[in-house]
């Protein structure tokens, strides 16, 4: 019960470095080395109404800050970026059309009662559902989002 160990390792991801190298001419070239915007622990939570959430982390080991502007997935009709805000004891979703930023040398967790991707008309298959994530600096991070099951702690 509850030993797969592929909800937080499974996660295969390519980072897109935006333009390759942007080094000018004559100067010296950034440091980069390791550095670079990440996402760890991705995972999804479909429901039979055909809704689900992906949570993650969003990692910026860059000394610059990011923000993550928008997600699709070729397995669902919609993505947006909501966060679960609580307002004089209700709970309820708001959509975030300006993005997520993601501060320099910091990171972003998306988890159940907060920030979430909120995903419309799913269609998920056993390999999970593919997910890209488009960061104005980064640019497009591609990945593949394993389904855990309703009641399994995604913490
Ligand atoms: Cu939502």
């Amino acid at each position: 019960m509850g030993g797969r160990g592929a909800r937080t390792l499974g996660v295969m991801l390519l980072v897109g470095l935006p333009g390759g190298c942007r080094t000018r001419e004559g100067a010296e070239p950034l440091r980069t080395s390791g550095a670079s915007v990440r996402v760890e622990r991705a995972r999804a939570r479909l429901t039979p109404a055909q809704v689900g959430a992906v949570y993650l982390s969003v990692v910026n080991a860059t000394e610059s800050a990011d923000r993550l502007l928008s997600a699709e997935s070729s397995s669902a009709t919609k993505v947006e970026l909501h966060e679960v805000v609580a307002r004089e004891d209700v709970l309820s979703m708001v959509m975030h059309p300006e993005g997520f930023p993601i501060p320099a040398g910091g990171r972003v967790e998306l988890v159940p009662g907060g920030k979430h991707l909120m995903l419309y008309n799913v269609r998920a298959s056993a390999d999970g559902i593919d997910l890209l994530l488009r960061f104005e600096k980064t640019g497009a991070v591609r990945l593949n989002v394993p389904v855990v099951a309703a009641d399994e702690d995604m913490r």
